[in-house]
């Protein structure tokens, strides 16, 4: 294959409910895709994280300097364009994984698209339809929890992902529990607002029989997970400390965590994501595919990726209408509590262009 084009398209989706977390409080989804032309076909990615480094060191404007002076350059010199060429040939400019993954996924999907063949199957997808779970931002009270919690199981979600932080974690639980039973797949996501210190206020969510903790503490501090680890029995799950496979065999082997939140964005892209499914699942670890509230075209990927033999856990890769009015693609539909794994060639959707139009907020070409 050959670059023949790189397009940046910002977007601006408005979410149907605000979405706080320990780290802020979202009410659109504001961020750009990538469009790649090849001499053969074309592909999309979606830049995975916000306006503002909150959730991540990344973010929009930054991550659009980083493609177009240092990885793009990078990408367009290969004498041979293909998706695995593409790491490789990255590696020395550090960090930048989700900015990496976007310009990754794009040029897959071209070349997937090249070669007629679904993501899902190239990665080794075992499963057509995936169970959804559906992440629960932190709420104004607790009964407004209760009735968003029990709208989604009427829905059909197949596990609650609670957000909390210091003063909304043990009073949320409990009510959630109370209300839906000890039989509701229920697990918790801190996005490091805890410290160790926190210990024994977060042993007592050890009674209410969590599947899981989500990154509790501080990111890339495996070490204070580990040491959490010993003094609480909910598994701790990482996720924004988790940015390759190396960190997921070094998180492994110091107990720092028992679970596996596997964003491909955050690791560089999904050849990296089936690398740290195969680390995860080897090691006997439950592994589940995060979400960063993407569109469509963020949204298709992940579900192959969580159609993976080793993604023995629900995901947060919610339908479409859990995040917006209307999307820039054909809407994922919840059907008995799963989403359906896209089975046509590349990522296995594209933009919708009237949709797309609407919702773009400037386009600019990176290269070509
Ligand atoms: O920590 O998993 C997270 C959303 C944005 C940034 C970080 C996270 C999340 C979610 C929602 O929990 C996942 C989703 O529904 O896409
Ligand atoms: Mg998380």
């Amino acid at each position: 294959m050959k670059l023949e084009r790189v397009e940046v398209v910002h977007i601006a989706l408005p979410l149907v409910t605000p979405f706080r977390t320990s780290f802020g409080t979202m009410t659109t989804k504001d961020t750009f895709l990538l469009h790649v032309v090849t001499d053969v076909a074309e592909g999309w990615s979606e830049f995975a994280a916000d306006p503002e480094p909150l959730y991540c060191s990344e973010f929009v404007a930054g991550a659009e300097i980083v493609l177009r002076d240092f990885l793009v350059p990078r990408v367009a010199a290969l004498p041979e364009l293909t998706a695995a060429a593409l790491a490789p040939a990255m590696a020395k400019v550090k960090g930048h994984e989700l900015a990496k993954a976007a310009l990754e996924t794009a040029v897959l999907d071209a070349e997937l698209r090249a070669h007629g063949m679904p993501l899902a199957t190239y990665l080794g997808a075992v499963h057509d339809r995936v169970p959804a779970g559906v992440s629960v931002g932190i709420k104004e009270s607790v009964p407004a929890l209760l009735d968003d919690v029990e709208r989604y199981l009427a829905e059909g979600y197949v596990r609650i992902k609670l957000k909390i932080e210091p003063g909304w974690d043990l009073e949320p639980v409990r009510a959630v529990r109370e209300r839906f039973g000890d039989g509701l797949p229920l697990q918790v996501d801190a996005n490091t607002a805890y410290s160790l210190a926190d210990a024994e206020h977060l042993r007592r969510l050890d009674a209410f029989g969590l599947l899981l903790i989500e990154e509790p503490l501080e990111e890339n501090n495996l070490h204070a997970h580990a040491q959490l680890q010993k003094r609480i029995a909910t598994p701790v799950c990482l996720d924004e400390s988790l940015h390759s496979a190396r960190d997921t065999a070094s998180a492994i082997a110091m107990d720092a965590c028992r679970v596996v939140n596997v964003k491909p964005a955050r690791v560089g892209g999904y050849l990296e994501a089936r690398r740290i499914h195969d680390v995860a699942h080897a090691h006997g670890l439950p592994v589940w595919c995060g979400g960063m509230l993407e569109t469509g075209i963020g949204r298709a990927p992940n579900l192959a990726l969580a159609a993976l033999p080793g993604f023995t856990l629900p995901g947060d890769t919610s339908a479409s209408s859990r995040y917006f009015a209307e999307d820039i693609t054909e809407p994922f539909v919840l059907e008995d509590g799963h989403l359906p794994v896209p089975r046509t060639p590349g990522i296995g959707i594209e933009p919708l262009p009237e949709a797309l139009r609407r919702f773009t907020t400037a386009r600019r070409d990176l290269y070509g």
